[in-house]
């Protein structure tokens, strides 16, 4: 089985490539627009001669790692089209360890797009619901690039909420930045265009609640006051249903990536994945401990998929060490 994914810009030519490279014979897993305009991809495989189709055994193991994803597909709540949509290119592909083609799945069925560690052309602004862990990724994500010696501005709009201020300008000063404080979209314009050029800028948010536009509304004024790049900070645990909701909210005010956080604190992981795809969202970063240094990663499929067959970061940025490893065994045991 040849799988191979085409991208073009619009559907009609992405299936004339698929044609053009794998014939009329070629079977399509999936397609899907790719986030922000880029056009639309096609995933799609060709049997080899002599194979008898998707499902096809091809040799020992082949049922246990097809039952294992499924098992850990079903145990993050992943259910569904979405569910279908990654068994039918995980049997697509070969199948000696599950991590692997569940990564080839993953990949197929979403878009990965770490935020840039260099000089930024647009801010980056972090939406979400309340203690999603916003705040906590601007710091993070200032201090990896203090690390890296990259020029960095961090802004607050959070500048209501008791504590707000003095939570991110204390992580500030430790990283000797100075915090910029924006209480008005105005404000916000005032300090972008203040910027030197190519200037790494994360702005932090004040909670909103998807469901109130009271809240939702000024976010919006705040996004584009900046003309930022919205990211989405989406914690893990979310109810899948709930999680597809919020996801879609956030993308209508202009999310296009999705930073995943608490993966530490949570077991299922169903939510982002729901999420990312309901709402289209590019996946970005993943967050994997409450401290600023640490436990921050760009996510990949393969990363992704480890994450939903054992549940923590490869090591050095490690979940919390106490916490019980989510092994394949706790998966069957939750599904049956
Ligand atoms: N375990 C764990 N805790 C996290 C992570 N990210 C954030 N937290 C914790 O979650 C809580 C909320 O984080 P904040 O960064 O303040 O969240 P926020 O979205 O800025 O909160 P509001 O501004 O009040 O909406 C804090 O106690 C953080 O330490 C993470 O990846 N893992
Ligand atoms: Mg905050």
């Amino acid at each position: 089985m040849r799988l191979k994914i085409f991208t073009a810009p619009t559907m009609a030519q992405a299936m004339a490539q698929v044609r053009r490279e794998l014939g009329e014979d070629a079977i399509i897993v999936s397609s899907q627009r790719v986030p922000k305009g880029r056009g639309f991809r096609i995933t799609a495989a060709l049997e080899s001669e002599g194979e008898a189709g998707l499902a096809a055994p091809a040799g020992p193991g082949r049922g246990e790692a097809v039952d294992s994803i499924r098992q850990t597909l079903a145990y993050h709540g992943i259910a569904g089209d979405l569910a279908e949509r990654l068994l039918k290119t995980v049997e697509a592909l070969d199948l000696a360890d599950p991590v692997m083609p569940l990564a080839g799945a993953i990949e197929a069925s979403f878009s990965f797009a770490p935020l840039p560690e260099r000089l930024g052309e647009r801010p980056f602004a972090f939406i979400g619901t309340p203690g999603s862990g916003k705040t906590t990724m601007v710091a993070k994500l200032a201090a990896r690039a203090v690390i890296a010696g990259r020029p960095v501005r961090v802004i607050t709009t959070d500048t209501i909420r008791a504590g707000a201020v003095a939570q991110l300008g204390a992580i500030a000063r430790v990283l000797k930045l100075e915090l910029g404080e924006a209480k008005t979209p105005a404000d916000l314009t005032r300090e972008v265009k203040a910027l030197a050029a190519g200037t790494l800028t994360f702005i932090d948010t004040q909670a909103a609640n998807p469901y109130d536009p009271e809240t939702t509304a000024p976010l919006r004024s705040f996004i584009e006051a900046a003309e930022a790049e919205a990211v989405l900070v989406h914690p893990a645990g979310t109810e899948v249903r709930e999680s597809a909701e919020v996801a879609e909210i956030f993308a209508r005010l202009g999310a296009t990536r999705l930073v995943a956080t608490r993966v530490d604190a949570a077991r299922r992981l169903g939510g982002l994945l729901a999420g990312a795809d309901a709402a289209g969202l590019m996946f970005s970063e993943v967050s994997a401990s409450a401290k600023i240094a640490g436990g921050l990663k760009p996510l990949s499929p393969l990363l992704l998929a480890r994450l939903l067959f054992t549940g923590d970061l490869p090591a050095p940025s490690a979940a919390a060490p106490d916490k019980p490893s989510r092994g394949r065994t706790s998966h069957s045991e939750a599904v049956t």
